[in-house]
């Protein structure tokens, strides 16, 4: 496989600094498959890794309760037949231990921790006009020369840490999900309070409220949650799904949001009957998790669908919650799907905890942190313990927190200033061999994020070997493929209601960041079509040089 080109480097790791075909950054299941397709092509590669193991997200996000909502025998990979078959879920929703002990199988079993520097933080990547080649370095002063640059650095990876007045002085604990110690945290007869409603929030207010002295909950937009109804697999279902694992797939990648799952009624909520629309909601309820949304094909283009659907939940609300005054509270005015529906077990129901209380930031916000807790609207509400909930910088974060500098020294920050700029969610213009996987402008974070990531990591690595073949030695967009792609990311996500709240999708969470709904919502066999299809016409508004 080394014969035909330059691309070729083999690594000499006393050298500094250390000459590499490629370099990956982030651990976590995109970086983990894009080590073994480069290594399988026979290039030298590897993962830098700022924490001291694999997993990414699920390395980071261990707080009390974290669960995937996307159904773990989809939520796991499907290029090995062997991997899937011998790999043995538990649950519906796999806990976060659970599916890191998956990531740390994966790493062994295809022997990756070989080519991994953990705990060593990308901090600038820079491209060298006259080497063609991307000069990487990294906090601990490692430093390498790589034809590839692969960023894996996650969509919501880059946490979103309020600047609060005070917050130095708070005398007890502080903690974020996104970022949770590695040590056990003992939060048992404590006063805790959690800001934020997401689903970090919603999946551990639950969960720690058992344990806990006093859950203080501090919302600021009430949000929609539907029910997990999560079980335990049992060996006649795992056996069954086994049989056809490949056909499960399959529907998967055909499926808009990359689940077999995820069915959608292809009826519109206001062309049918109160009663029927009653019936399917209930029925979804009942099934539970995000398939809810699928439950009419225009629940997120029709506002009067929409509304239908977010009564329904709102209603449920009102039977679940006791006091009349926190379900009011508790029931969100937006329109469902907009910001990311969450998925739950018992978050409605912990509110009718004696030890629970609600309270509410929506006008009168947080202003500040004392020694002692939280003021809002001048009382302190006294804590032993701080949670913060309050997401992530999502898809630009993680990249732009990188000193990422392409042709002509022209860096990615500045290009992106007015958001995101990507052809395919694949590459930008000026930045040859840099690729991201599952940037903005890609399905990404509205799919099934293993679905999602198999697929670029495939299409890269079959580009990779294209130019090997074909002797090229460089690839990025051509300017105007790259402006039509924003251009259509633009318009279809325009014809949907999920472009139209304050949603990190868009960026709002974040002050200052440009508002630009980031991923792409055509589904993700339309996109598969689209990416296929430029291969086909040989790399179709790509640059590729010799
Ligand atoms: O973060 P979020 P998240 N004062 O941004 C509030 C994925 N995920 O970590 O809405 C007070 O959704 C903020 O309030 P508002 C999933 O894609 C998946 O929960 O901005 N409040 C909001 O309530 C998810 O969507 C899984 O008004 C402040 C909350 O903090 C994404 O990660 C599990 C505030 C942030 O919610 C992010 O979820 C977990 C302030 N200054 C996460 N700043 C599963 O697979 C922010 N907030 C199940």
């Amino acid at each position: 496989m080394n014969n035909h080109t330059n691309l070729h480097t083999s690594i000499d790791n006393d050298a500094i600094p250390i000459k590499i075909d490629a370099v990956i950054t982030g651990a976590g299941f995109a970086g983990m498959y894009m080590l073994y397709k480069l290594r399988n092509l026979g290039l030298s590669a590897c993962i830098i890794e700022a924490g001291k193991n694999v997993g990414g997200t699920w390395y980071w996000n261990r707080y009390p309760g974290a669960r995937c909502d996307v159904w773990s025998m989809e939520y796991s990979y499907q290029f090995s037949e062997e991997l899937q078959q011998e790999w043995e879920w538990t649950e519906k929703y796999a806990t976060q231990p659970e599916i890191l002990r998956y990531a740390n199988h994966v790493a062994d079993r295809f022997d990756l921790r070989k080519d991994i520097y953990f705990g060593n933080r990308v901090h600038s990547a820079i491209f060298n006009d006259d080497s063609n080649n991307w000069s990487i370095k990294t906090d601990s002063g490692l430093e390498f020369l790589a034809t590839f640059c692969i960023m894996a650095t996650g969509c919501l990876s880059s946490v979103n840490q309020p600047h609060f007045q005070g917050i130095d002085n708070f005398k007890g604990e502080i903690y974020h999900t996104g970022n949770w110690p590695h040590h056990s945290v003992n939060l048992s007869d404590k006063r805790v309070g959690v800001i934020g409603t997401g689903s970090s929030a919603i999946q551990t207010i639950p969960e720690i409220a058992k344990s806990v002295k006093n859950l203080l909950v501090f919302q600021r937009t009430a949000n929609y949650t539907i029910p997990a109804h999560n079980e335990f697999f049992t060996p006649d279902f795992i056996k069954e799904i086994k049989s056809d694992y490949k056909g499960l797939r399959e529907r998967g990648k055909m499926s808009r949001g990359g689940t077999a799952i995820l069915e959608l009624n292809e009826v519109n909520a206001v062309d049918v009957t109160p009663e029927i629309r009653e019936k399917e909601f209930e029925k979804r309820w009942q099934a539970g998790g995000v398939s809810f949304m699928g439950a009419f094909q225009d629940l997120v283009v029709n506002p009067d669908s929409n509304k239908t659907a977010a009564d329904f939940v709102r209603k449920k609300i009102q039977q679940i919650v006791i006091d009349p005054d926190i379900a009011a509270l508790l029931s969100p005015k937006n329109i469902i799907g907009c910001k990311r529906l969450c998925v739950d077990t018992d978050y409605y129901e912990t509110f009718n905890r004696e030890n629970v209380k609600l309270i509410d930031v929506s006008s009168d916000q947080i202003e500040m942190i004392t020694h002692d807790g939280i003021k809002v609207s001048g009382n302190i509400y006294a804590l032993d313990v701080i949670i913060f909930a309050t997401g992530f910088d999502a898809m630009t974060g993680a990249l732009l927190s990188i000193d990422i500098k392409g042709k002509n020294n022209r860096s990615l920050s500045e290009k992106w200033i007015n958001g995101p700029r990507t052809y395919l969610g694949l590459q930008t213009e000026g930045f040859p061999n840099l690729f991201t996987i599952t940037g903005p402008g890609s399905p990404s974070v509205l799919s099934n994020m293993m679905v999602s990531i198999e697929q670029h990591v495939e299409w890269i690595s079959d580009c990779i070997s294209f130019m090997d073949r074909e002797g090229y030695t460089s690839i990025e967009p051509e300017m105007d493929s790259e402006d039509k792609w924003v251009n259509h990311v633009n318009d279809i996500a325009g014809k949907s209601l999920r472009s139209t709240c304050s949603s990190w999708y868009v960026g709002a969470n974040i002050d200052g960041k440009p508002q630009v709904f980031m991923p792409y919502i055509g589904g993700v066999p339309t996109y598969r079509e689209i990416c296929e299809k430029i291969v086909a016409n040989q790399y179709e508004g790509f640059i590729l040089t010799k």
